[in-house]
């Protein structure tokens, strides 16, 4: 009997993914660095499936049937490359290695290429949902050559999640690197959601006056309505859980300095090099490195704020309402600028990416799905060349009727001294890009002054220049 996948590297996501395998009827080898792992998969879950469990590579590869189909669950960066090292040469033309881990995508890129010299197809699959997805069924993004899909997708779409209408969540996203960069930009999302529902739950809290229980039923009740998601229903699973050890609420017993790993950080350094502004997840990024900041808080904290006046409790219902509105108006912005990232690579790097599959395979799985993202599925049916999710009549009405709302929110919390980087990045955002002008003229203006940098000009062709030490006349440059 011979296995019709394999997954090497059994930490959580690899033996969950195997698991996941197994149980939907696939013969699945395993093998792992370090054996122990391998035989504490079979011992523990080996009723589930049929497993093949291997020592070695050369076993491994063996247990295989052709064309081979081989996941790599191991960490992301050197790892990675060592077990590539270790079973290319043990492969042959046709076989498939796919590397389900947060690799960079330039990585699988370069992976990509040099494997294909070989004949091997290097899928780059993104992969989220975490341990309990990967186990029940995970969001999938795998990229690579569209032929290894004939085979692979089939096995991807049952292990997949599978969104409210029966979709599997998983879809061949694009050649070489596209699918670890939208896994890269959907954890961009992820932190960008992350942080304008934390600034929503502190506008509350410090602006409205209620408590982290209170919070949490506001919370469920939003989950009812249009911000329906996954991340909304575990804030307010979190904002309701009591301590044990103090009986305080367990948001504030917790050190309120945030990690991350760095797709998030990479989503925003590879926007810069794209010149695509993802203002609002650059804002969340920097939101968790400066939460992270003691010293350089606690040194601050001394500085003046402005004096506060909360909310009267009558007044605080009213305010909930239009925290709402920012945060989903806001949460439109930062897909906006999520996908237009997407949208810049796939010109870039040449990519084939479907905008509205992506939308769709995000709707089950994943940390970010949400019934918002059917909405987001059916802009891109109804217009696929979408020059932004805000050119959306749909969308555009909604920011328009939320905008009001959106700006209280953004005043209150000024004038509060409540920091809310994530919805004013996203208004700016907003409003520069409705903007008639922008004073990117007069910038245009001091670079000609003071680099004779040149300028174009409104109303005829060319560049010119002006010349400022001089007379100030105007020249073709
Ligand atoms: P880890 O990222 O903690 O990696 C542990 C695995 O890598 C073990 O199997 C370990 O083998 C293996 N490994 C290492 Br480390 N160095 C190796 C080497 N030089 N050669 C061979 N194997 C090596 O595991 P994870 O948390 O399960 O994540 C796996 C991948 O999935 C990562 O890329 C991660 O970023 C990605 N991912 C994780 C999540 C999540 O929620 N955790 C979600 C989505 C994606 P050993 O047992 O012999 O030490």
């Amino acid at each position: 009997n011979s296995a019709q996948i394999g997954v090497t590297g059994l930490a959580v996501m690899g033996r969950n993914l195997a698991r996941n395998f197994a149980r939907n009827g696939y013969t699945v080898a395993l093998h792992n660095r370090t054996v122990a792992r391998t035989n504490a998969l079979v011992e523990e879950f080996g009723h589930e499936g049929d497993f093949i469990a291997a020592e070695t590579a050369k076993e491994f590869v063996a247990a295989l049937e052709r064309p081979r189909r081989l996941v790599i669950m191991v960490k992301a960066g050197d790892p990675t490359d060592a077990v590539i090292q270790e079973f290319a040469p043990l492969l042959e033309p046709g076989d498939m290695i796919i590397d389900g881990g947060n690799a960079h995508f330039a990585d699988t890129r370069r992976r990509e290429r040099e494997l294909r010299e070989q004949g091997i197809h290097f899928v780059g699959m993104g992969v989220s949902g975490g341990e309990e997805g990967a186990l029940n069924g995970p969001s999938i993004m795998p990229g690579g050559p569209k032929e290894s899909y004939d085979s692979l997708g089939p096995m991807l779409e049952k292990i997949s999640a599978k969104a409210k209408d029966g979709a599997p969540c998983v879809t061949h996203v694009g050649p070489d690197g596209a699918g670890h960069f939208v896994k890269m930009v959907h954890n961009g999302i992820e932190y960008a959601d992350m942080q304008l529902i934390g600034e929503a739950y502190q506008l509350l809290r410090d602006v409205a006056g209620y408590s982290p229980a209170q919070i949490a039923e506001i919370f469920r009740t939003w989950n009812t309505g249009r911000l329906d998601s996954y991340l909304i229903e575990i804030t307010a699973e979190v904002l309701s859980h009591v301590d044990a050890a103090t009986g305080k609420p367990f948001v504030d017993v917790v050190v309120d300095q945030a990690e991350q790993k760095g797709t998030g950080r990479w989503t925003v350094q590879i926007a810069l090099d794209l010149g695509v502004p993802v203002s609002g997840i650059a804002e969340a990024v920097f939101a968790r490195s400066l939460s992270g900041h003691a010293a350089l808080r606690e040194a601050s904290r001394g500085l003046t704020g402005p004096k506060a006046s909360p909310l009267s409790e009558a007044e605080a219902g009213a305010f909930a309402d239009r925290v709402e509105q920012a945060l989903y108006a806001s949460k439109i912005v930062s897909y906006t600028q999520g996908f237009h990232e997407i949208a810049a690579a796939r010109e870039e790097y040449d990519w084939d990416i479907d905008l509205g599959a992506v939308s769709a395979i995000w709707r089950g799985g994943c940390i970010i799905r949400a019934a918002f993202l059917d909405r987001i599925r059916s802009a891109y049916d109804t217009r696929a060349d979408l020059p932004s999710l805000l050119s959306d009549e749909t969308f555009a009405q909604e920011i328009a009727d939320a905008q009001d709302d959106w700006r209280e929110v953004i005043v209150a919390a000024t004038r509060q001294g409540v920091p809310t980087p994530g919805f004013a990045a996203a208004l700016a955002y907003y409003d520069a890009l409705r903007a008639e002008r922008l004073p990117a003229a007069l910038t245009q203006g001091q670079r000609d002054f003071f680099g004779a940098h040149t300028y174009r000009r409104t109303d005829r062709d060319g560049s010119f220049h002006t010349l400022w030490g001089g007379d100030r006349s105007e020249v073709d440059a």
